[in-house]
């Protein structure tokens, strides 16, 4: 009964929103999809996706900072795991205000991360791998650095508007009331040109001006110009900032009692600064400029869109069905809970907290219900952390992280997997001294620990050596995770039972028929108790157990379309003891028990 009320709320609140093409809730919940085996799957839609954020992956020369040869020298790490598609954050020219995000040549790689000669080899050793390689693109915004800004400020033609500038109201006062994501006016006054210019991150960003035709045409040439060095396709940066109201109107307050007058969330920026129309218009442009690659060579190339904007928002990325425009919008729906949380709107629950199983199954169903059904399930995607973000293990605690990356691998879409997600890495403590983060610095002292991204971006755990294999340096560009010495890759491939083993099991799985194209289920969920199946008739098919309570239970599933009296034990949670569903085993279904926050993976022929 509980559950149904929760139905109807979402539903509520669904049918509230004006309807938008190719945006479609289905009313019927229970559902037993099929995917479509006569259309064949790509890289992407097959694959999984690993950021590597390169700073912390490996440093190769001991400046205690990760770079480009330090990827090559762990390729292999991809091809153990079964891992096909790595997307790298930014490695541009760049003077790391906001490290990386901050591009001043977006055709140059930055020195710390070496030369286009380095990118070139990593892209050759790559696809010697079978690995696609996707890079990150931030066309939101270029460094104050860059020299189309240096040239805008003198007004130099055609880069005179490239940026977006304009006078003040009266002397020192900005043209608007807007606030910087990062906190903080989104003006700053340039004395050169004596005028403003916008900024929706820190001051040494500027906004690019995407009413200027020619900052088109420069982005569509810096994807040309990755595209004909072998990338595979672009992960496109903050794409709902792109554009602004060209009215400049003040924006209006939010209410929002948790947000300091300073801080983004003070104001509503709804279609003014933010999540405008005209931002699927530049979409479909690249989209356009990917194409003529893949009409070249025959080859797919993608194009990941990430904007933390409502749901029926989020899905027109996808384009229409005469013109399919993202692979996919990035699906934060794991990270930030249900239903249209706006882009840091909450920051106590887009933080995240672990769910219960309803919660989890609505939010997990709301996604793959607004998929076009011309896109498929096959064209979701699971997000469960990123650079700017709690790392999974901090969000909903180390003894779900297990069963959270069963259910991300056996649902229907590509998984995304952050770094160090795979071990199970842990946000690390850092000082406000230590800290680097524009976000955490510009909230100061007593703020910074709520809005500092650096406790998730602490460099990769290999191993108990020196720096955990990282690095050589004496120090490293963050400090290392204190856990490194138990919580590495190499110690987790050692033992049988460990996050990376199980994240390994979980990567060859996703490779089943019954995975890809299989129906997909949820057939018992409550407050603890969330279940999925990947079903597909008279093949080897799954079903993930996972108890999100906080003690133990017994399942029982008889009754469940398609599951037998018997099944196999593939996988469970480090934690797990029973003697009963020891790896491995054959189990009755309808009598087993799965321990506090365990998962368990059964395998079946379906019948
Ligand atoms: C599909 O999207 C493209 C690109 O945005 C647009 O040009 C086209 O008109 C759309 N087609 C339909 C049928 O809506
Ligand atoms: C944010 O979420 C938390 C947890 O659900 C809630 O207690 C708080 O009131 C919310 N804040 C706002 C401003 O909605
Ligand atoms: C799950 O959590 C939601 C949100 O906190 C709550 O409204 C709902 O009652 C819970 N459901 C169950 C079955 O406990
Ligand atoms: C499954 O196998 C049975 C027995 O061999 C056969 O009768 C049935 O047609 C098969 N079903 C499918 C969907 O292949
Ligand atoms: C499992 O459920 C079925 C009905 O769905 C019931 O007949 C059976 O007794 C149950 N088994 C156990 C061991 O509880
Ligand atoms: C997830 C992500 O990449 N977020 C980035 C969004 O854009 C800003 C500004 O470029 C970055 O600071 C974030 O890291
Ligand atoms: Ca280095
Ligand atoms: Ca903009």
């Amino acid at each position: 009964m509980r559950s149904l009320v929760i139905l109807l709320v979402v539903l509520a609140v669904a049918f509230a929103c004006p309807s938008q093409t190719g945006f479609k809730i289905h009313q019927k919940r229970s559902i037993q999809h099929q995917g479509r085996e006569d259309k064949p799957l790509n890289w992407l839609e097959k694959g999984l996706v690993y950021q590597i954020y390169p700073r912390s992956f490996q440093d190769s020369d001991g400046d205690g900072v990760g770079d480009l040869k330090g990827i090559i020298s762990r390729l292999d790490h991809f091809v153990q795991l079964g891992i096909n598609v790595i997307w790298i954050s930014p490695i541009f020219k760049s003077p790391m205000a906001d490290f990386g995000y901050d591009v001043s040549d977006f055709t140059d790689i930055d020195p710390i991360f070496g030369t286009i000669q380095d990118f070139t080899d990593l892209t050759a050793a790559a696809k010697s791998k079978g690995l696609k390689l996707i890079l990150d693109m931030v066309p939101n915004h270029s460094s104050d650095e860059h020299e189309w800004f240096i040239k805008s400020v003198n007004r130099i033609d055609p880069y005179t508007d490239y940026y977006v500038w304009l006078d003040g109201d009266a002397p020192g006062v900005p043209p608007t009331n807007w606030l910087s994501v990062f906190g903080g006016p989104a003006w700053t006054f340039n004395e050169q040109r004596g005028q403003w210019y916008l900024h929706q991150f820190v001051a040494k960003q500027p906004d690019l001006n995407y009413r200027n035709p020619l900052v088109h045409e420069e982005f569509k040439n810096i994807l040309r110009f990755w595209l004909d060095r072998g990338t595979d396709g672009f992960r496109v940066d903050a794409v709902p900032h792109l554009y602004e109201d060209p009215a400049f109107p003040d924006e209006l307050p939010s209410g929002n009692p948790n947000a300091d007058p300073d801080q983004y969330d003070y104001l509503i920026h709804d279609q003014i600064t933010w999540n405008r129309p005209e931002t699927y218009d530049v979409m479909a442009e690249f989209r356009q400029v990917l194409q003529e690659y893949e009409d070249g060579d025959g080859q797919h190339r993608a194009m990941m869109t990430e904007a933390y904007v409502p749901l029926e928002n989020v899905i027109q990325f996808y384009g229409n069905e005469s013109f399919r425009m993202a692979d996919f919008p990035f699906n934060f729906a794991l990270i930030n809970g249900i239903s249209n949380c706006l882009y840091y709107c909450n920051t106590t629950t887009s933080r995240g907290y672990p769910y219960n199983g309803t919660q989890l199954r609505d939010t997990i169903v709301e996604f793959l219900d607004a998929i076009p059904s011309w896109v498929g399930p096959q064209g979701a995607n699971w997000v469960l952390g990123n650079h700017d973000q709690r790392r999974l293990a901090s969000r909903y605690g180390e003894a779900l992280v297990d069963g959270m990356i069963m259910v991300q691998m056996l649902l229907p879409g590509t998984p995304v997997t952050y770094y160090g997600e795979e071990i199970s890495m842990k946000d690390q403590f850092i000082s406000y001294e230590d800290t680097l983060d524009p976000q955490g610095c510009q909230m100061g002292p007593d703020r910074y620990e709520k809005f500092s991204r650096d406790p998730a971006r602490t460099p990769m755990q290999w191993d108990d050596t020196f720096n955990a294999g990282f690095s050589t340096a004496a120090e490293t560009w963050l400090p290392m995770g204190e856990n490194y010495p138990t919580v590495n890759v190499k110690l987790q491939k050692e033992n049988l039972v460990s996050h990376l083993n199980i994240y390994r099991t979980m990567v060859a799985l996703r490779q089943e028929a019954s995975v890809l194209y299989g129906a997909y289920d949820f057939p018992i969920v409550d407050a603890d108790a969330f279940t999925l199946t990947r079903i597909r008739t008279n093949s080897t098919s799954y079903i993930v157990v996972l108890n999100v309570g906080l003690e133990g239970r017994r399942f029982n599933l008889s009754g469940v379309t398609g599951i037998p009296e018997k099944a196999k034990v593939v996988v469970r949670s480090v934690q797990a003891t029973s003697g009963e569903t020891q790896i491995g085993f054959t189990i009755n279904t309808n009598d087993f028990p799965v321990g506090a926050q365990e998962g368990l993976v059964l395998s079946f022929v379906a019948l």
